[in-house]
């Protein structure tokens, strides 16, 4: 059976969930209680050098990091629908998979993270980068239905769960129609899952 190394509160974590879920596949989820710094066990740190969960492990295959799982999980169970391999359109794909790990991590991530945890982060700057990034994916998702290829990608769903949950970061959407829209359409999809907050 496959493992998930999991944390319920995760964006991250809940990206591989909802594609395990959209793609039927079982698995093991194995909480990691990062409160107790369980991430940083020397028996988690062979799993993952980093010390952070997602971790998946399948078979004798272990990942980390929650947009290297996607890849993994859509190239290895779903073929070309969730990520294609024709160059242009893996491109545009994997563009949104690094602005969810780097802008929306410095951004909503982080803001979210100072007011749910308590976390010491730049305020204000991380406020801006939120609002910054949002704006310019409003702006994106003009006439479309999805990120890219007017279907649903891994894409959506590496950016969906922390921009799900801005209202943890004290955001509001209302400026962003957009997104507000694209939120609903990814509840839609067969296979999709909650979390708290979303
Ligand atoms: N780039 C990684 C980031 C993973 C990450 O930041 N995980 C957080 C939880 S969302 C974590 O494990 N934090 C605990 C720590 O860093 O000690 C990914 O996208 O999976």
């Amino acid at each position: 059976m496959r493992k998930l190394y999991d944390f319920t509160l995760s964006g991250n974590c809940h990206k591989v969930r909802l594609m395990l879920s959209i793609l039927n596949l079982e698995y093991e989820s194995i909480l990691v209680h990062l409160r107790e710094f369980e991430q940083k066990s020397p028996e988690y740190l062979k799993l993952n050098p980093l010390g952070q969960v997602p971790v998946l492990v399948d078979g004798d295959t272990v990942i980390r990091d929650a947009q290297a799982i996607l890849v993994y999980l859509a190239r290895h169970y779903s073929k070309e629908d969730w990520l294609p391999t024709e160059a242009e359109a893996m491109s545009k794909v994997m563009q949104w998979l690094f602005t969810a790990a780097c802008d929306i991590q410095q951004g909503i991530v982080a803001t979210r993270a100072y007011h749910l945890f308590g976390r010491q982060v730049d305020i204000e700057l991380a406020t801006q980068k939120a609002h910054d990034t949002l704006k310019s994916i409003n702006e994106h998702l003009v006439g479309k239905q999805w990120l890219e290829l007017e279907r649903p990608s891994i894409a959506d769903i590496a950016c969906f769960p922390y921009i799900g949950l801005v209202g943890d970061a004290k955001i509001s959407l209302l400026d962003y129609p957009n997104v507000a829209a694209w939120i609903e359409r990814v509840k839609q999809l067969p296979g999709y899952v909650g979390m708290p907050g979303l």
